[in-house]
C-alpha cells in the first residue's frame, strides 16, 4: 500500500528548486471506473506545482491520443486499479508509440496493474518493453514516482530526454 511518504521534505525541496513546472496529462484506462486514485494523484502533482489535466475514468484510447495531440503534455500518467491495467495499458502504449507525433512523450503507468497483488510485478517487463518509461505498483509506495517526476523535470529543464525504469 502507498504510505504517507509523499511529504518527504527533501523531494519537495528539490522540486521547488527545479525550474519548470510540468504539464501532466492524467488518465485511467477505458474499462476502469475508479476515480479516487485519480483525485489523489491530481492533488499530489498539483501540490508539487505541476499543471494537471485530469481526463477522469473510463477514457477510450482514441480520446487519450487526441488529448495528447491537443495539449502536448510533458508527461502522461496512467492510473489504474481495477486489474485490467496490464492488458489495456499494453494496448494503449502500443497505439501511442505507433503515432509519430506522440511517440516521444514520456508515459508511465501505476496502481494495481493486475489482479495478483504483489505478484503483479510479473507484468512490468512486458509493459516496459511495449514502451512505458516506468511502471509503479502501489505496493511500492509513492517515493519512486516522485523521484521520477523530479528527474524528468530536471531533464526537461536542461533539454534532455529521460527513460527511467523503476529501481
Ligand atoms: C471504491 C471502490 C470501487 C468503486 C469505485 C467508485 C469510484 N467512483 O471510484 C466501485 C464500486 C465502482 C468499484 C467497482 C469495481 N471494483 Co473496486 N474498489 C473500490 C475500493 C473499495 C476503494 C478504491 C479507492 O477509492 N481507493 C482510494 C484511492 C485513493 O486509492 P487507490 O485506488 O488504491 O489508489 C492508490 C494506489 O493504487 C496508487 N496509485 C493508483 N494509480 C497510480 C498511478 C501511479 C503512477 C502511481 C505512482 C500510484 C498510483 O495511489 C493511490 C493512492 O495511494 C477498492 C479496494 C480498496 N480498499 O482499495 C476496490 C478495488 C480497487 N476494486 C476492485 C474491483 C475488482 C472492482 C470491480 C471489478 C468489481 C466488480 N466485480 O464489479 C469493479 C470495477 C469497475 C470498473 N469498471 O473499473 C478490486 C481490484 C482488484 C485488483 N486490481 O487486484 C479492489 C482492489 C477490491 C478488491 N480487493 O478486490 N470499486
Amino acid at each position: 500500500m502507498i504510505t504517507s511518504s509523499f511529504t518527504a521534505p527533501e523531494e519537495r525541496e528539490k522540486l521547488f528548486r527545479a525550474k519548470k513546472s510540468l504539464t501532466i496529462l492524467l488518465t485511467s484506462i477505458s474499462s476502469d471506473s475508479h476515480t479516487w486514485n485519480l483525485v489523489f494523484l491530481q492533488l499530489l502533482m498539483e501540490f508539487y506545482g505541476h499543471n494537471v489535466i485530469n481526463l477522469g475514468c473510463c477514457v477510450p484510447d482514441e480520446e487519450i491520443l487526441d488529448k495528447c495531440k491537443m495539449r502536448k503534455p510533458d508527461l502522461v500518467v496512467v492510473s489504474t486499479v481495477n486489474g485490467h491495467g496490464y492488458i489495456e495499458g499494453n494496448r494503449l502504449i502500443k497505439s501511442i508509440k505507433n503515432d509519430t507525433e506522440l511517440r516521444n512523450i514520456p508515459i508511465v503507468i501505476g496502481g494495481k496493474i493486475g489482479i495478483d497483488g504483489t505478484n503483479n510485478n510479473k507484468h512490468f517487463s512486458e509493459l516496459m518493453r511495449s514502451g512505458f518509461n516506468a511502471v509503479f505498483d502501489d505496493s511500492g509506495g509513492i517515493t519512486e514516482f516522485q523521484k521520477y517526476i523530479t528527474g524528468l523535470q530536471t531533464a526537461i529543464s536542461s533539454n534532455k530526454r529521460l527513460g527511467f525504469s523503476r529501481g
